[in-house]
């Protein structure tokens, strides 16, 4: 290549369900974070790599982030700080609100601590879901929350429909640093096949279960077996914390357990491009959230004490 390469982390922070992990996939072309209409789908960060800039010089290293709430919980807490740390690692910082919902509590609660967590990092301003509002409106909110931090840009996108993202995936390639690539060019995510397995099955189920459920299950994968036609047996655990929960995954004979199993397995095949046999068992354990294994599963940091 004759253009010099550039390469960069780019954090994608901002409230639950602001459409972090929707832009990921769109900027990578391919699904490599789980999205539901559910507050609190990523649970750790997740890395996606896109090739960008005028002749494809530029690398960019997304990184989908957990949203930034009021944590309560343990996992909260290791939520919460992946995320902030996530933005303090990277070379560009992406902050996404929704146009509809404006400047809320939480928007301003992570305004006022923009500045101390983001180090050197640029910070751009992405204002999503515009396929909600009126343009007026918009114009209304960019000035509002530049008047409150100076961004480096304002980006006005639908991550779900693709409007404005081209622009903003140009600017990113253009302010990276200069420098080697990070990855090898056709690698688009680093999370091992398993987790990417395990997630997969966690987002058909948050959004086939009700209230609080989600909140209190994890899938992990605990064996693949690459078989000698070709096709993949993945073995997985869904931990619930409570007696109750089992049969409410279950479902009425096992009619939930059974349409969660077939939609994952529909889209791991599509993943992988061949066959899988997915068994996936349900276990009762009280405990799971405030076990240091589960959060290492996870790719989380299992922080004691309560700060
Ligand atoms: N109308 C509209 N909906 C969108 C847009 N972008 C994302 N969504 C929807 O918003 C919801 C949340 O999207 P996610 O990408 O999971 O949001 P997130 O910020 O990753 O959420 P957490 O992982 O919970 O922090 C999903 O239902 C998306 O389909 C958009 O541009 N317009
Ligand atoms: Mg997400």
């Amino acid at each position: 290549m004759t253009t010099p390469t550039k390469a960069g982390f780019v954090a994608l922070i901002g409230e639950p369900n602001a459409g972090k992990s929707t832009l990921l996939n769109r900027m990578v072309g391919a699904k490599v974070s789980i999205v539901t209409h559910k507050v609190q789908t990523t649970r750790a960060r997740i890395r996606g790599i896109a090739i960008a800039g005028e002749s494809g010089e530029s690398q960019l290293v997304f990184v989908d982030t957990p949203g930034l709430f009021k944590p309560r919980r343990r996992l909260d807490r290791a939520m919460v700080a992946a995320a902030w740390s996530g933005a303090g690692d990277a070379d560009i910082v992406v902050l996404m609100i929704e146009a509809h919902r404006g400047i809320s509590e939480g928007v301003k609660a992570i305004l006022e601590k923009l500045n101390e967590r983001t180090g050197k990092a640029k910070v751009a301003l992405a204002i999503n879901k515009i396929d909600k509002v009126k343009t007026e409106a918009l114009l209304a909110l960019t000035s509002e929350m530049n008047e409150r931090f100076a961004f480096a840009e304002t980006f006005m996108i639908s991550a779900e429909r693709g409007h404005g993202t081209k622009a903003l995936k140009t600017w990113l390639a253009e302010q990276v640093p200069s420098g080697p690539w990070l990855y090898p060019e056709d690698q688009i995510a680093d999370s091992p096949m398993r987790n990417i397995a395990a997630e997969i099955t966690r987002e058909k189920l948050t959004l086939r279960l009700h209230q609080e459920l989600p909140y209190e299950l994890t899938v992990e994968t605990e064996n693949w077996e690459e078989r000698p036609d070709g096709s993949a047996r993945i073995d997985q655990i869904v931990y619930v914390a409570r007696d109750g929960h089992k049969g409410i995954v279950l479902g009425k004979k096992g009619e939930t357990a059974k349409a969660v199993n077939t939609a994952a397995r529909l889209e791991l095949e599509e993943f992988l491009g061949r066959r899988v046999h997915l068994f996936v068992q349900i276990k009762v354990r009280k405990n799971w959230l405030e076990e240091k294994e589960r959060y290492s599963e996870m790719g989380l940091e299992f922080k004691d004490g309560n700060k």
